[in-house]
């Protein structure tokens, strides 16, 4: 399978982040990609760069305010204090209801906070180099199925799908499976569907897409009652406007089976067949693996290759964009597995 892999996700480096009131090693870290590349090698697949930039679709899923406060945020927080080169910046305030977000304050950390929907998306130097590179990939992919691939892999770090229009949130920053699904539209497929497998609702995603009919929106994920992100993800978003019915959430219970995972696995194709789409884009978060450190999902390899030999029934032309997964060591095995599942 064509594999699109980028230097830049190094530069994306944050060294902690926030987790039950301690400081701890960012879970979502360089090394997660060095795993993937690697498994991927030793299965036989070609790593390339990126071929198409994406700028030209960002701001068809995200809005020019947004995206010129992340290209810019690292300079910005040097020009408070030069000896911040060593220091995360986090938000600290968030306009939640009855507060203005129409209005960007000049105070950086109050901006940051705008952007945010969270505090749990660590930035570094080369946090825009790395994400802008990721989405370059995503980019990349859609325009290897439209040259006639039948898959692509990207392994895309940081990870895009807590990444709405205007926000950051839960390690992403631009959101690389939207930036291919909108590569998809605009390079002529005329439907596409997106399938997020992360164990964490895609909650950017849906929004970014939410009252369209073109892009079809299918997640399976623990369900927001007691799982991140909290705020969304539940059974009746189905979609808004012209995008009503387009949205299909398929929320799960912490520790749900594998069983059970299989079973809305069947809900999402069937939903996708309905949709007669052109191409698909899976937001391949592998987080529901058993050993996740963060997830309760039970998946194991061989589930993963299950899950790949399902979606090529779809027979589409399909993109996988590498989303969560914190067992760092048996990231590489388990991404491959799917590609192996989808090409068996
Ligand atoms: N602060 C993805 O899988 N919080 N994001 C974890 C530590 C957020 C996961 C608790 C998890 C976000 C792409
Ligand atoms: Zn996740």
């Amino acid at each position: 399978m064509i594999c699109f892999t980028t230097t830049e996700q190094a530069l994306h480096a944050p060294a902690h982040e926030f987790f039950r009131g301690q400081r701890v090693p960012c879970f979502e870290n360089p090394a997660r990609a060095r795993f993937v590349e690697d498994a991927l090698r030793v299965h036989g697949h070609a790593l390339r760069p990126p071929t198409v930039d994406s700028a030209p679709l960002l701001g068809e899923v995200h809005a020019p305010r947004y995206l010129d406060f992340l290209r810019t945020a690292w300079d910005q927080w040097l020009a408070l204090d030069a000896a911040n080169a060593d220091v995360q910046p986090f938000p600290s305030v968030w306009p939640v209801r009855t507060l203005r977000s129409d209005v960007e304050p000049a105070n950086f950390v109050a901006r940051l906070g705008l952007y945010s929907m969270d505090n749990g998306s660590p930035m570094a130097a080369g946090t825009w180099a790395a994400a802008k590179a990721g989405a370059d990939a995503a980019a990349s992919a859609a325009h290897a199925l439209q040259a006639g691939e039948r898959a692509a892999f990207c392994a895309t770090r940081p990870p895009g799908h807590h990444a709405g229009p205007d926000f950051m949130g839960g390690y992403c920053f631009i959101n690389n499976a939207a930036v291919c699904a909108q590569a998809l539209r605009t390079g002529g497929a005329a439907r596409v569907a997106v399938l997020d497998v992360d164990y964490h609702h895609g909650n950017g995603t849906q929004a970014i897409f939410y009252e369209r009919a073109d892009v079809l929106f299918c997640s399976i994920h623990g369900d927001p009652r007691t799982e991140y992100p909290f705020y969304l993800g539940h059974a009746d978003e189905t979609g808004a406007g012209a995008g009503q019915g387009f949205n299909l959430n398929l929320p799960l219970p912490a520790r749900a089976s594998v069983a059970a995972w299989f079973d809305a696995l069947e809900q999402a194709c069937a939903r996708i067949g309905r949709h007669g789409a052109d191409a698909l884009v899976v937001s391949l978060g592998l987080d529901t693996f058993a050993g996740d450190p963060i997830s309760t999902f039970a998946l194991q390899a061989v589930d993963f290759r299950r899950l790949g030999e399902r979606l090529e029934q779809l027979g589409l032309p399909t993109a996988f964009v590498l989303e969560g997964g914190y067992a760092a060591a048996e990231l590489g095995q388990n991404a491959a597995a799917v590609l192996a599942g989808f090409e068996s």
